[in-house]
């Protein structure tokens, strides 16, 4: 979340699109309900199913799941056309009057530079024009055809309410209802706050859903103020943490990225890292990198990372490719992956294609669990009837189960979709022969190096140089973990500007990020996370909730990252002059001399106003970006593709050609293209989601959660249960091109057929809950259905919509 959990209350307008708050985090949505409450703010839900969320929505739209670009697109048309943004914000913080390459281009749904063969982008194009001073031209008048505020203007003049119509199936006059709502908060007095989740992430244009929704939030000005932002609301209670330290094939902690295979050289890898502002006077905050990787590499070998051998950055892994899960799917599935460490992690339930998993964890030599339940992982091998059909015999995988504790029964840090850090304490012992993950981990590694010193092996060094330096090195306690990951001084500290002064001493810890060298001097795990465990000590555990101000940032509560910010970009809160836009939604202001208020500024604290550093200080620019220059795989600008099962055979928004049906750019194994539905045999649109009741694939083996929802049901709106004779608790059999399911008919005039492209279109809803193991009844693996495909740029499947037919059993 840019944004918090506490601060939705100060919203006049939520927008819930691509998730069900209601349902999925009904503790967080109480806020919704204090916004309603006390702030008259009204609640649009936009989703394929009439949900809880909309059971309270002041308006509901019905939408055809894959679709959200076309709907957004459409908005920003109509913003841009109705004149309905909020200039001031636009003109000072974003990149609208940036003038791009003559190269850029973009026709029939591809810009320029695509490879047809590699199904991938050269981006050299997608880039802003650089004068003479070496700073990015500009043309504040915006009549430049080349800024980046007219091809906006142009990308989106094809995205009509007509064109919205016909692909989301969503009413006229439903769009046009909801677009003057969203518009009304282009005024600096009103908010939006956008709240998602899945609905938008899973799918092959997921980033570009969520970069199109930023991209709204910018022109009505909803960035950096109270009740606005974009805000993920996220999964596990641990989530937010789990990508914060890093644990995507393609990270570092604290977002630094791991090298490409390219990258060999160290001062190439910094030099890409740290880029110069691109406009006068910015700060490009990045130029730190050094400091943060440094750091990071001094916490991870400690005295073995020194200035000669670059901090140890041989020992890095450099990429070929991004090695995600269905990555490893696809590589045991070829039999070049043979042995498989699953930690709190069910895939066979939770991953897509069922089939394809089958057959890539028989081709296993081993795996390993950690896990205090049992999963369907675990037992994939064993035959389970109609559930889980497969020939025991033949499968040669041997598999090893670790019993774990869960969060309850140990000390710890969980950060949350606010980005807090809160500590928790434990509430049990473990059972049985349960052991931490953390006692787990470390005994494996000392068995690893000790393995590395008796036999030798490949390169030793990375494995034989990690510090550990635990009181127990065969158990750590999560308050060293905690400790480290915030960061200490290795030698004496000094001040930047007085090099004879000690800001801290060497051992002791760390008060923030700003203390971090790139001398050797901190060591510090998660740059981000520096100073939850300060010369003070554990801020994580604070628990005082005071809120001065009312305006609900409690920052004496836990800590947030960054340095305990509670609203990113908070300084585009003010005008430029450091007034806040709105008096009444105060989160900082400029006092003469410097920032400060009811939040800790995302901005130099002493810098004026007068010298024009924008506030968005981690891009070189200064600004927020329209056009996402390199960044994105797909394009700049966010544009429609049909999902990779779709009920049409062209994109409407660029029929002129068959390679822009889907997402040129996303990734897609041969085999699995082979097993991408066809609307002819399957016609009717299926999507996934998950129930209150449940909690994924492991409440199951909880009775009382059995008890209130025992078995496996699908939604069918009544016109198809209709057409195809359907009873209401009736057995239906839901096929797609990769496998079936059975399961009880839950017939509901919740799901609406919608009209699209001139065809009747059903959608077919699915929860996930259901498997061959714990007390409900036995059921089906959803994700039987869906496919191994993900979005270009962060690989998440697309779970979220897939084609399905449904018959009666
Ligand atoms: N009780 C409970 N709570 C949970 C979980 C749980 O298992 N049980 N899981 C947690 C986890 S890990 C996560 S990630 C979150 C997920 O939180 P959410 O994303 O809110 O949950 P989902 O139920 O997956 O679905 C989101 C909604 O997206 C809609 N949708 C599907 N496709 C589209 C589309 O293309 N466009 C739009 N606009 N909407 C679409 C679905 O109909 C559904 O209503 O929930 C968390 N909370
Ligand atoms: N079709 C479809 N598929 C989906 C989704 C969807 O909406 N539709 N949602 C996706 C999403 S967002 C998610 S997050 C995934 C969830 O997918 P998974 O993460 O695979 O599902 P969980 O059942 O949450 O599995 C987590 C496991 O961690 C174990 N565990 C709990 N605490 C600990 C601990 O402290 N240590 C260890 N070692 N283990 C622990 C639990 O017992 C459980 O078995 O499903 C994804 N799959
Ligand atoms: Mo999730």
């Amino acid at each position: 979340m840019t944004n918090h959990w506490v601060d939705i209350k100060n919203a006049d307008l939520v927008l819930i699109m691509g998730g069900n708050a209601a349902e999925a985090h009904p503790c967080g949505f109480k806020w919704v309900t204090e916004a309603k409450a006390h702030n008259k703010a009204r609640l649009i839900v936009i989703d394929p199913r009439f949900n809880r969320s909309a059971a309270v929505a002041d308006v509901y739209a019905p939408i055809r799941a894959g679709t959200d670009i076309v709907f957004l697109g459409g908005l920003i048309n109509y913003l841009l056309t109705q004149d309905k943004i909020q200039h001031e914000y636009v003109k000072n913080y974003t990149d609208m009057s940036f003038i791009v390459k003559d190269e850029f281009a973009f026709k029939d749904g591809l810009y320029s530079g695509y490879d047809p063969a590699k199904r991938k982008y050269d981006k050299s194009s997608w880039d802003y024009v650089v004068g003479a001073d070496g700073f990015v031209k500009t043309d504040p008048t915006l009549q430049d055809p080349r800024c980046v505020y007219n091809l906006l203007k142009e990308h989106y003049a094809r995205y009509t309410v007509d064109m919205v119509e016909r692909v989301c199936g969503t009413p006229a006059d439903k769009i046009k209802q909801i677009w003057e709502m969203i518009a009304s908060t282009s005024t600096p007095n009103r908010a939006m706050t956008i709240l998602y989740a899945l609905g938008w992430t899973q799918h092959s244009v997921g980033a570009q859903n969520v970069r199109i929704g930023a991209m709204v939030q910018l022109l009505l000005g909803n960035i950096g103020i109270a009740g606005g932002g974009m805000n993920a609301l996220r999964g596990h209670s641990n989530i937010q943490g789990l990508t914060d330290i890093g644990l995507m094939s393609n990270l570092l902690p604290g977002y630094l990225t791991l090298p490409n295979e390219s990258e060999q050289d160290y001062q190439g890898y910094i030099g890409t890292r740290t880029q110069k502002p691109m406009r006068p006077n910015q700060m490009s905050y990045w130029q730190n990198y050094p400091k943060f990787h440094v750091s990071l590499m001094k916490s991870w070998w400690g005295d073995a990372a020194t200035k000669d051998n670059n901090w140890c950055y041989d020992y890095l892994p450099k990429l070929d490719k991004p090695y995600d899960m269905m990555q490893a799917y696809e590589l045991m599935a070829q039999g070049k992956m043979n042995g498989y460490l699953c930690q709190g992690f069910n895939p066979l339930a939770s991953a897509p294609n069922k089939g394809k998993l089958i057959k890539a964890f028989s081709a296993l030599k081993f795996m390993v669990h950690m896990d205090p339940l049992s999963t369907e992982t675990m037992e994939f091998w064993k035959n389970y009837g109609e559930f889980n059909d497969v020939d025991s015999a033949s499968i040669k995988t041997e598999v090893f189960r670790l019993p774990t504790t869960c969060f309850a029964e140990e000390n710890g840090s969980v950060v949350n979709s606010s980005r807090w850090l809160q500590w928790h304490w434990k509430g049990a012992d473990a059972p049985g022969e349960a052991r931490s993950d953390l006692e787990i981990m470390s005994e494996l590694f000392h068995r690893i190096k000790a393995l590395y010193a008796k036999d030798g092996g490949t390169y030793p060094d990375p494995i034989r140089d990690l510090a550990w330096k635990y009181s127990n090195p065969e158990s750590p306690t999560p308050e060293e973990v905690a400790m480290e990951f915030s960061g200490k001084a290795l030698a004496d500290v000094y001040d930047p500007k007085d090099p004879t002064k000690v800001i801290r001493k060497a051992g002791e810890q760390l008060a923030g990020f700003a203390e971090l060298r790139d001398d050797g001097s901190t060591a510090s795990g998660v740059w981000i996370f520096c100073g939850a465990w300060g010369p003070t000590g554990n801020l994580m555990a604070r628990r005082d909730n005071s809120d001065p101000t009312g305006i609900g940032n409690t920052i004496g509560w836990a800590w947030a990252w960054p340095a305990n910010r509670r609203v990113l970009y908070n300084r585009a809160s003010c005008d430029p002059a450091g007034k806040p836009w709105d008096p009444k939604r105060k989160l900082i202001g400029w006092n003469g001399t410097a920032w400060g208020g009811a939040d800790i500024p995302d901005f130099k604290a002493d810098e004026n106003p007068d010298g024009g550093m924008g506030p968005f200080i981690m891009n070189p620019e200064g600004t927020a970006r329209f056009f996402a220059r390199g960044g994105m795989n797909e394009g700049p600008f966010p544009e429609h593709y049909e999902p990779f099962d779709t009920p049409l055979a062209k994109n409407p928004l660029s029929p002129e050609q068959a390679l822009t049906l889907n997402n040129p750019a996303a990734r897609v194994f041969k085999d699995d293209a082979a097993q991408f539905g066809k609307p002819d045999e399957f016609p009717h649109v299926g999507t996934t989601y998950r129930l209150t009741e449940h909690f994924h694939f492991w409440t199951k083996h909880s009775l009382l959660n059995a008890i209130v929802q025992p078995e496996q049901f699908v939604e069918i709106g009544a016109a198809l249960a209709d057409e195809l004779g359907i009873a209401n608790g009736s057995k239906v059999k839901v096929s797609s091109k990769r496998g079936h399911i059975f399961a009880v008919a839950m017939v509901t005039k919740r799901i609406k057929a919608l009209k699209i492209e001139g065809k009747t279109v059903h959608q077919v809803g699915v929860p996930i809950h259901w498997g061959f193991l714990g007390e409900t009844k036995k059921g089906y693996l959803a994700n039987t259905l869906t496919n191994a495909v993900g979005d270009a740029n962060s690989q998440t499947p697309e779970s979220k919509c897939f084609l399905v037919k449904v018959e009666k059993a």
